[in-house]
């Protein structure tokens, strides 16, 4: 019997996980506490640490993901995504080109690229990235070596390039998630709105009932 895998559609509220921001929750803690509060995706982004410190992290957290049925994407690391049976990868300008991952990694896991003009764009899209990170919409202190903040317009406008969905990221809270999803966006990621809140899931709950209206209020 031929047995069909079926891609993960993409989520519209992906909440990344951090533990430089805050020392309450781990990332297992924050990846539970979205879930709960309505979640769709959940990506494991770390910068420091060994290789077998990430994949123990990994691992606690696809258990998570495993058990809810959420999406857990795995930031920079194709080799910890597979390692751990991760739903999916983002990958950055530096990281491992997406052509190459999709190579690799199995063919219905997710590649989410990072890309910030129009060539980015469409050049991530060719070799076969699933969605399109596109940001920082706003100021943010999450990424010390974010670029300046693009704005509305300029996210409308990728949103009409893009042909897949672009998830905006950079500085969105529970007040600006709406007029993003308005402008054109699929979803949105963030960190510190729900990672840096004192309760994550109530933080999640409410963009997400952000994301809802702004999917029925596009804005001109
Ligand atoms: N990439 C562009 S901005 C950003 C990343 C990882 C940081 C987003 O964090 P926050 O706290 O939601 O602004
Ligand atoms: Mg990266």
């Amino acid at each position: 019997m031929v047995t069909k895998t079926m891609k993960t559609q993409i989520g519209v509220l992906h909440v990344i996980t951090d533990t430089t921001l805050q020392s309450r929750f781990t990332h297992a803690q924050l990846a539970e506490l979205a879930i709960t509060g309505g979640a769709d995706t959940v990506q494991f982004r770390q910068k420091i640490g060994t290789t077998r410190e990430l994949v123990q992290t990994a691992q606690e957290m696809q258990a998570i993901c495993a058990q809810n049925g959420v999406p857990l994407i795995i930031n920079d690391r194709a080799d910890i995504a597979l390692a751990v049976g991760a739903k999916g990868v983002h990958f950055g300008q530096d990281d491992m080109p997406v052509a190459i991952g999709r190579r690799i990694l199995p063919a219905e896991n997710i590649i989410g690229a990072s890309a910030r003009t129009e060539e980015k764009i469409l050049a991530a899209i060719s070799e076969g990235a699933d969605y399109i990170g596109f940001g920082p919409i706003y100021g943010t202190t999450s990424k010390p070596d974010a670029e300046n903040a693009k704005g509305l317009a300029r996210l409308r406008r990728m949103c009409e390039i893009a042909r897949c969905p672009v998830i905006a990221i950079g500085g969105i809270t529970v007040d600006t998630a709406a007029e993003v999803i308005g402008a054109g966006a699929h979803g949105i990621a963030v960190i510190s709105a729900v990672c840096a809140h004192p309760e994550p899931q109530v933080a999640t709950a409410a963009l997400l009932s952000e994301i809802q209206k702004g999917q029925h209020e596009p804005s001109q």
